[in-house]
């Protein structure tokens, strides 16, 4: 019988992640444990999204579950369960979240090892739980700069001094996608072993796709530029696809390319989406599989030096000759 074709080798993102330690011999470990944490609140946060609203049948009386723990909503279970496993870890000084208005300081900077910051929206698109959409968390991580007094100095540092950033997507699958600066890499859940299997290393995304993802029902209040763009984008037969949650929709982009924006609009003149904990990780991603992520002509998400931990920025990402094209008819 015909000899078996090797297999390729099963590397799971635990693996994955000490591999990546061991090209650092002096590393010690810290960012290893943060990543791993991160894992461990993907898969617990899994659990909980499959299980959306069956908790609010199967295990309340009124609004309070059989412990009579007042039920809580997904997005605050899923703050709470990165807040606690990222609080175990000892290389976390800071964490901000999209569901707390100030950030949190784990531990003063007292030794001399790195500290790192993590930023994250730990349940974004969490509406779409009502209806059996995708939802995601989105995180990033940060260098603690060891030269600012307070919490708040130490994380406005703009997107280009993240040192890993990543996303999961609660899909039709659970897929972890990182990058720490050396390419994006992509795992998938498999719920049998709760393990994240790696089934992508060093994803490029497709220099051009004619397929673009905007909330088109904002469309008469964008910028002239991009009412324009879409026009052009109609004209050449483009498809469009939106969900409503970022991680799907940059999910897209990343694997069959085209352009994702969300535009400035009337009710959010600098768009809806916030830099620190959405652009930024995104941008971070597109750029490091080969894509470009802008939030206007000549303005580069990664460059964008933040003055709030939860200002918003108009969001234009993906491949880059699309995303070119639009600036262009930004630029008139
Ligand atoms: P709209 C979800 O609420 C979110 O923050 C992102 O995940 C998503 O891209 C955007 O807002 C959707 O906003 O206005 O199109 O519903």
């Amino acid at each position: 019988s015909p000899v078996p074709t090797q297999s390729a080798d099963i590397v799971t993102l635990q693996a994955h992640i000490l591999q990546q330690q061991a090209r650092h011999p002096e590393a010690t470990g810290q960012f290893s444990w943060i990543l791993s944490a991160l894992a461990i609140s993907a898969k617990m946060i899994s659990a909980h999204v499959r299980r959306a609203r069956l908790d609010d049948v199967l295990g309340t009386v009124g609004n309070q579950n059989v412990q009579g723990e007042q039920q809580q909503k997904l997005d605050v279970i899923a703050n709470e369960i990165l807040l606690r496993t990222l609080g175990g870890r000892e290389g976390v000084a800071i964490v901000a979240s999209e569901e707390n208005e100030e950030p949190v300081i784990l531990r003063e900077d007292d030794s001399a090892e790195r500290k790192y910051c993590v930023l994250f929206d730990p349940l974004d698109g969490s509406s779409n739980l009502d209806v059996c959409g995708s939802v995601g968390t989105i995180f990033s991580i940060l260098r603690k700069d060891r030269r600012q007094r307070d919490a708040r100095g130490s994380l406005l540092q703009a997107g280009a001094e993240q040192v890993a950033a990543g996303y999961v997507l609660y899909g039709s699958s659970t897929v972890f996608v990182l990058t720490i600066g050396l390419g994006v890499d992509m795992f998938v859940l498999d719920p049998a072993y709760g393990a994240f299997i790696r089934v992508a290393q060093g994803l490029k995304m497709p220099a051009t796709n004619k397929c673009y993802s905007v909330n088109e029902g904002n469309r008469l209040s964008f910028p002239e530029g991009y009412q324009h763009y879409l026009t052009w984008a109609q004209e050449q037969g483009y498809s469009s696809r939106y969900v409503g949650a970022m991680v799907a929709d940059v999910h897209r982009i990343l694997l069959q390319g085209g352009v994702f924006m969300y535009p400035p609009t009337k009710k959010a003149p600098k768009g809806k989406l916030r830099l620190m904990y959405e652009a930024n990780p995104m941008a971070f991603l597109v750029e490091q599989a080969g894509g470009k992520a802008m939030s206007g002509p000549g303005q580069r998400i990664l460059d964008v030096q933040p003055t709030d931990i939860h200002q918003r920025v108009p969001v234009v990402l993906g491949s880059a000759s699309e995303v070119d094209r639009l600036m262009e008819k930004l630029s008139g």
